[in-house]
């Protein structure tokens, strides 16, 4: 197996900080405060969200891992190609990729994988986790979604398999997913596929304990993003005087991740050369994780222009991935 590194000129390290001052001047400085859940990986922020995705509490990826086990090689039965391009966007540490690839490879088809994800921790943890294969090539590129597409699609004329797991979409509100769908609609061309995870409304004490696991993971994960504000823009946030809270809007249908300042506190920061002021608990907005009906799923299809081919769930539809073609 090759495994070849793509990224963008242009893109570097200074760009993204440059990303996340503005970002977090203008986050703090709304009212409510608030701050882009995009930022919480960093390479410490993406290791914490690993061992997340391990825990007991944070139910999503075990549920998914038993759907992608049972229909791997239905899916290359279906999207039957003798070579085929599978695209991932926000592909993590690459455990569930490879029981997709490895339905394609047992099919007989050759596949050539994208992984896209911002985080370079993420590439390099998933490089250890995909296992070699003869008729198996690797393109991981660090860049953001569409950046990252347009990219590949460059260099490729395949049949496409865009996968989105994991319920990333939940991070959109309901606006930018249809946003999101269109705009990938859009760039890929007619017959390809897309392959995206759903976390479903269920039991709100369930959603609410996989937002706080026992192990104070999901805490740790929230308050590292004020910890990479202190790292990379000279912040002086003191993590101890700031609380995670995890709780589910049945309005929306999201959890919303906060941070809350535990007392009254002034916060410095040095690149942006501003104190921000804090009352006693004071919430910094950071997350929505939204979660659907089915119904939900195929009203977004429908208004995305996909057409849906088939809804796949776990034995106790906590889950699904839901499989359209363009
Ligand atoms: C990446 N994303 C789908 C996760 C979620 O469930 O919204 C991020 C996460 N936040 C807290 N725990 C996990």
């Amino acid at each position: 197996t090759h495994f070849r590194l793509l990224t963008q000129n242009g893109h570097g390290q200074d760009a993204e900080e440059d990303q996340l001052a503005i970002e977090v001047l203008t986050g703090l400085s709304a009212q409510p405060k608030h701050l882009s859940a995009k930022y919480f990986y960093d390479d410490t922020g993406s290791e914490l969200f690993q061992k997340i995705t391990q825990h007991e509490d944070y139910y999503l990826t075990a549920k998914e891992f038993e759907i992608l086990t049972r229909i791997s090689s239905q899916l290359a039965h279906l999207i039957d190609e003798q070579e085929i391009d599978i695209i991932e966007l926000g592909a993590g540490d690459g455990r569930k990729s490879q029981l997709i690839i490895d339905g394609f490879l047992k099919n007989g088809c050759k596949v050539n994988f994208y992984p896209i994800d911002i985080s370079e921790k993420a590439m390099v943890m998933l490089q250890e986790n995909i296992v070699p294969n003869e008729k198996l090539a690797i393109h991981g590129v660090v860049a953001e979604y569409f950046e990252g597409l347009k990219l590949v699609r460059s260099q490729s004329s395949n049949k496409q398999l865009v996968l989105f797991l994991g319920s990333n979409i939940g991070n959109f509100n309901r606006e930018q997913s249809q946003g999101f769908l269109r705009k990938l609609w859009m760039s890929l061309n007619s017959q390809d596929y897309i392959l995206t995870g759903y976390d479903l409304k269920k039991d709100v004490n369930k959603l609410t304990a996989a937002y706080n696991d026992e192990a104070g993971l999901t805490a740790r994960f929230n308050l590292n993003l004020l910890h990479r504000i202190n790292h990379e823009l000279g912040g002086n946030f003191k993590l101890d005087k700031f609380q995670h809270y995890g709780i589910y809007n049945p309005i929306l249908g999201a959890m919303e991740s906060y941070v809350l300042s535990t007392e009254k506190q002034a916060v410095y920061i040095k690149a942006l050369q501003r104190t921000f002021q804090f009352d006693a608990y004071e919430a910094i907005h950071l997350e929505y994780s939204f979660k659907f009906t089915k119904k939900d799923i195929e009203d977004l299809c429908e208004q995305t222009g996909f057409k849906l081919i088939k809804n796949f769930t776990d034995a106790n539809e906590h889950f699904i991935d839901s499989l359209w073609q363009v």
